[in-house]
């Protein structure tokens, strides 16, 4: 969802990398540049004035200036700024021991039943019943009947009225021991009059912990048109952004809290009931700039390794502190995934550094042969291995010096890109706090 955006910010970062100095000319032409990323990806263009502003104000903030090395600099100011912007900390539904009641209100085809069965599979444990509410559509109520047999959840079907059918299901939740209540409202093509009243009435009567809206994130920038209207109207508590993992550029779901001062709970990011995925900011921002997902990784690493070793290299993968066995190891499990290249397509700011590259057959088999060559020690500290010992090496393994060198070269890049990850991903966080 977040593709085009990305590739625009993974240039800039390198090119600010590539800086020894920041002059005014280097930070105007990064801020043109990210005015353009963000115009380009559909972010509403008011969002787009005013985080350019508030973005210039954070770089003229000299402590931050004092506190960072230029490279950082602008890197650092970016992700606070987009975090910032995207709403800073994530949105929980609160649960008490009154049974919880979301509504979920929006157009015709946004994907409200698709979501209220995604929310009653999320908080399974809380026993949730699915409310119809379509006075008007009985193939609604069906579609949301179907589903909530599929994931084993409570039903509730309409009646004749729509504040009639959700007070009868609030009575009946509480007998039957539902903590949590999904009514699934009424949609229509467009925004009309009578839909508005009977939500207004139904916000009125029933009273909900959660108003939410579902928009569908295909639609660009109306959707910031519709949520506008639906807060005046309703007063909404938050937002669900639905259909994200299709063509939808991002940048509507970028923009929709700033322009409607609605926070965004989840997103949609496909039609399955376990689609759903939290609206965490600092992942987001993390995200747009391209960092990657340093779990996604270890993830990936994981599938291909036994079950017992898995926490052990998980631990030192993480500190960047593995050894010339570990990187056998990682070798032989990054083999079964493919190549390390595909590793490195999950970090998107890695790409293109030097010292890792694919890695095939036979050159494995190379590097395997090296490696045993070593003694026990020199694999656990490759550092003392010297131009004699490497000699030696490569003689045990019947290769050259200059592929010794090259595999501890290797070693040390890829042990230098995870701690470098590491390192980086925390700095920024902590610099957040
Ligand atoms: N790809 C994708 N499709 C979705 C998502 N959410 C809903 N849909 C699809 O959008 C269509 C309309 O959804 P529906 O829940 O019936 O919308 P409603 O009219 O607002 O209740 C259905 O075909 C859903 O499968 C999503 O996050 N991703
Ligand atoms: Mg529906």
């Amino acid at each position: 969802m977040f593709d085009f955006i990305t590739d625009k910010f993974i240039k800039l970062q390198r090119k600010i990398l590539g800086y020894g100095k920041l002059s005014d000319k280097e930070i105007n032409d990064a801020l043109r540049e990210i005015r353009m990323a963000l115009l380009e990806a559909d972010v509403n263009y008011k969002v787009v004035g005013e985080f350019i502003k508030e973005f210039q104000d954070k770089l003229a903030t000299q402590k931050l200036k004092d506190s960072l090395d230029p490279k950082d600099f602008i890197n650092v100011a970016l992700f606070q700024e987009l975090v910032n912007l995207l709403g800073k900390t994530p949105q929980k539904i609160k649960f008490t021991s009154q049974p919880t009641i979301i509504a979920l209100v929006g157009l015709q085809g946004s994907g409200k039943t698709t979501t209220a069965a995604k929310i009653a599979q999320k908080f399974k444990n809380k026993n949730p019943l699915l409310v119809a509410c379509d006075t008007k559509r009985p193939a609604a109520s069906e579609q949301l009947k179907i589903l909530a047999t599929k994931i084993s959840v409570g039903f509730f079907d309409v009646l004749s009225n729509a504040v009639l059918t959700c007070q009868e299901a609030l009575n009946y939740a509480s007998r039957a021991g539902h903590q949590l209540i999904i009514i699934d409202t009424a949609g229509r093509i467009h925004i009309d009059n009578e839909l508005m009243e009977e939500l207004v009435q139904i916000k009125h009567e029933i009273n909900p912990h959660y108003v939410i809206l579902v928009v569908d994130g295909m639609i660009g920038q109306d959707a910031i048109n519709q949520a506008s209207e639906f807060h005046k109207r309703l007063g909404l508590s938050g937002i669900i952004m639905t259909k994200l993992d299709g063509d939808a550029k991002g940048g509507a779901v970028i923009s929709i809290r700033k322009a409607t001062g609605v926070p965004v709970y989840y997103i949609g990011v496909g039609e399955g009931v376990d689609d759903l995925e939290e609206f965490i900011p600092e992942r987001m921002a993390m995200r747009i700039l391209g960092r990657g997902d340093i779990l996604t990784i270890q993830e990936k690493v994981m599938q291909a390794v036994s079950p017992q070793k898995q926490q052990e290299i998980a631990e030192k993968f993480l500190k960047g502190k593995f050894d010339l066995n570990d990187f056998l190891e990682q070798l032989q499990a990054i083999r079964k995934m493919g190549n390390i290249n595909k590793l490195i397509e999950l970090v998107p700011f890695a790409k293109g550094l030097k010292g890792v590259s694919s890695i095939d057959e036979e050159e494995f088999k190379r590097t395997e042969a090296i490696i045993l060559s070593m003694t026990k020690e020199e694999r656990k500290n490759p550092e003392i291995i010297d131009g004699s010992r490497r000699r030696r090496i490569a003689y045990g393994s019947g290769t050259t010096v200059e592929e010794v060198n090259r595999l501890l070269k290797e070693y040390q890049s890829l042990k230098r890109l995870m701690s470098d990850l590491k390192q980086n991903n925390l700095k920024i966080l902590k610099r957040l706090r």
